[in-house]
């Protein structure tokens, strides 16, 4: 078998995706997501002019082997760009071999380690008022048993993505002390709304300083937070020490890590509980199914971020992940977006709390690429924060 053609496909129905899909001589085509939030045309960029050229004639099956092609052969390594235009390909790669090989890609990765999925979805609404009844209409008509919640602040309305202006990120205001408050109490209202057997997560998003997050973390010790996410920024992993030594609190972090290499000091000195990293950012299934094993060695759970700006084929590859991992811990659902699903068919859906999926050979995921030509892809930005000084906070 060997590859005959390497598409990229932008579209944007009510958010921007990009796909890869690889044709082969045989028939079997492969699809990826590689979507970027933020430089999507970017990525679609470095696949047409540098990649798909290389790998136009290859066996689709050698995966490892074009991973590190991209990853070590360019010399300069890693980083969101090259990262997202790699997993988007591996992706398309497994799905080739998994349809090739008529099994579903779970099964290549060792098969079914558990029959359930623990699912968790994350609270919407404009105002609080709202978030507590839509989180309590989570648990009681969807019977989730986790949800997530982050209460921003009431001021920052900002839109997200592509409903924004399209020249300049959107500013949203921050003010550190009222969010922290706003944190506290929320997270409060919340475990007192849904009683004392629901998880609840909390997304902090990495915008804090270690000493705000540890004021948050040790308020929230005792309405025993499932995890808190991101408390901090990832950089400096030293301070992440920090944190876990002054907080009982379970940690959940990991979304903005690029490589295995970058999670190490989290995993081997056991400041996290559970590793969310983004299998669009990390290197796709190939290098996801290392960073379990990896994370497995010592003992920290998978919980793969499942964001409404991946697509519906991220959360594909993240389920086949799920069933077969024997460190798995919880996954996001952020499947909210109705209208990708004209682009995109398959995928898994929560119900009762769980994640299930008709597996395909494959990812089990198609494109129809005339829905996605009916979306043109609009330039977006990620909104950004400003203090009350006009300093720039990430958002
Ligand atoms: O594009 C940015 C989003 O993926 C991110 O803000 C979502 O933090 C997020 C999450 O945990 O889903
Ligand atoms: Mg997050």
């Amino acid at each position: 078998m060997k590859i005959t053609q390497v598409k990229t496909i932008l579209t944007s129905p009510n958010q921007n995706y990009l796909f890869v899909k690889i044709v082969t001589d045989s028939g079997i085509y492969g699809v990826g997501d590689a979507s970027l939030n933020g430089r999507e045309e970017t990525v679609a960029n470095l696949i047409d002019m540098y990649l798909a050229p290389q790998l136009i004639g290859r066996d689709p099956e050698q995966i490892e082997d074009f991973w590190q092609l991209v990853y070590r052969g360019s010399y300069w390594r890693g980083g969101n760009v090259m990262m997202s235009a790699l997993s988007g390909i591996d992706m398309a790669l497994w799905d080739i071999l998994g349809k090739s090989a008529e099994k579903p890609l779970y099964a290549l990765l060792g098969g079914k380690a558990r029959d359930k999925v623990l699912c968790y979805s994350h609270v919407l609404g404009k105002t609080m008022e709202e978030k507590l009844d839509n989180a309590a209409g989570f648990v009681r008509e969807r019977g989730l048993q986790v949800i997530r919640l982050r209460a921003g602040l009431p001021a920052a309305n900002g839109t997200f993505g592509v409903g924004g202006h399209q020249d300049a990120p959107i500013i949203e205001p921050w003010t550190p002390h009222r969010e922290i408050q706003n944190t506290i109490d929320a997270f409060i209202r919340l475990r007192e709304n849904v009683g004392p057997e629901v998880g609840i997560i909390y997304d902090l998003h990495e915008r804090f300083s270690p000493d705000q997050a540890i004021l948050i973390m040790r308020e929230l010790e005792p309405y025993r937070p499932f995890f808190i996410e991101d408390p901090i920024a990832p950089e400096n992993p030293d301070s992440l020490r920090y944190v876990r030594e002054k907080t009982s609190v379970p940690i959940g972090f990991g979304e903005l890590y690029k490589s295995r290499y970058e999670c190490l000091p989290a995993l081997s000195g056991h400041w996290i509980d559970y590793l969310r990293c983004d299998i669009i950012r990390i290197g796709g299934v190939t290098e996801a199914r290392k960073l379990a094993a990896l994370a497995e060695t010592f003992d920290v759970k998978m919980a793969w971020h499942g964001p409404n700006d991946v697509s519906p084929i991220t959360h594909a590859v993240n389920w086949h992940l799920n069933v077969s991992e024997y460190n798995f811990g919880i996954q996001e659902d952020g499947t909210t977006d109705a209208l990708i699903n004209r682009v995109v068919s398959g995928g898994p859906t929560c119900q009762n709390g769980f994640l299930t999926m008709d597996a395909q050979p494959g990812i089990g995921c198609d494109i129809n690429e005339e829905e996605a030509a009916k979306y043109p892809f609009k330039r977006a930005f990620i909104p950004v924060c400003r203090d009350e000084e006009g300093a720039l906070k990430t958002w």
